[in-house]
């Protein structure tokens, strides 16, 4: 079996799906503290999971006796700064949890995602390394930093088969993202189908590292079946997809839509947060290691998310 605790998220939704699909449905168990409620999610099994609830956790271990786990559930950056010590205590008891019933289980492995939030001001800004200054400043970043020490120290310690990627914003239109920064990449679509028009919370020329879901769904399961041996970095590789600002992306929507307009607001927490973050990331240990190569330019995510949310499909 399979658990995917937070299988009601952003990244949850579809990675569940796509597993649905290459291993049989009932095998691969949903678990969340929200029941989906949408279709395909239904499609299998459900549980009530709260990550930081022990007990919980131990029974769908007992229930299940997973081989492979992986965990979703976690606070964004920006509801983050709102409730820091909330964010603490979900991302890094929470990860603690299932890395503890991972090991007294036996499973064979674990994901975990870690996210360019690792880095901080004193991190290059372009063309990140796997290994530089890494001084988060948000309580998110922090929480995702100690995880990646604790993935690599349980990888050590334990011998368990822990993986893990630097996810950046991650676009994608079957489910909502939640309280993250880079979440205006994603209301803008919605809003240029509805009003033509969007009011960017970041600053025009805020360059963030970026990534069509599909990618990222694509790259997680490749991570997940490549070669133990080839797995090199234990803690969390950087992972790339495109860079771009709100104002290239706007532009591109304007190929599609001539009438839309951007607009920028004054001020936004948000805007410290993504000016600590790097530009564009440098993913070679990714791209060595186990062949990761990303499909989807400006061109494509544009049209793709355009196209996906004028059909109103979801899944
Ligand atoms: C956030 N989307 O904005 C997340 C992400 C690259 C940052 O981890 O909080």
């Amino acid at each position: 079996n399979i658990l995917i605790i937070g299988a009601n998220g952003q990244i949850g939704t579809e990675l569940t799906s796509k597993l649905r699909e290459i291993y049989p449905p009932n095998q691969v168990v949903a678990c969340d503290i929200r029941r989906p409620d949408y279709d395909t999610l239904n499609a299998g099994p459900f549980e009530f999971v709260n990550v930081l609830d022990k007990e919980n956790v131990k029974q769908v271990f007992l229930k299940y006796r997973p081989q492979q786990v992986y965990l979703l559930a976690a606070l964004l950056s920006a509801t983050g700064e709102q409730n820091p010590k909330l964010a603490w205590d979900l991302n890094m008891n929470g990860l603690l949890n299932v890395l503890d019933f991972a090991v007294e289980f036996k499973v064979a492995k674990v994901y975990w995602p870690s996210s360019i939030a690792v880095f901080g001001p004193n991190s290059p800004k372009k063309n990140t390394p796997q290994f530089c200054v890494m001084d988060p400043n948000t309580v998110y970043g922090i929480s995702k930093l100690a995880g990646e020490r604790w993935c690599q120290y349980y990888y050590k310690r334990f011998d368990l088969d822990v993986r893990s990627l630097r996810y950046p914003g991650l676009i994608s239109w079957k489910a909502m993202p939640g309280g993250g920064t880079t979440d205006y990449a994603i209301h803008i679509f919605h809003e240029a189908l509805k009003k033509q028009s969007y009011s960017s919370f970041l600053a025009a020329d805020t360059v963030l590292p970026m990534m069509y879901m599909d990618d990222a769904i694509r790259g997680t399961i490749e991570l997940m079946d490549a070669d133990e041996a080839n797995i090199n970095i234990r803690s969390s590789y950087n992972f790339a997809g495109l860079s771009f600002s709100p104002k290239t992306l706007a532009e591109e929507i304007q190929k599609h839509i001539p009438s839309f307009k951007m607009h920028y607001k004054k001020h936004d927490e948000r805007q410290e947060i993504a000016n600590s973050w790097p530009h564009n990331i440098d993913d070679s240990d990714a791209k060595k290691d186990w062949a990761w190569k990303p499909e989807f330019n400006l061109d494509k995510l544009t049209l793709a998310m355009l196209e996906n949310l004028k059909g109103g499909k979801r899944i």
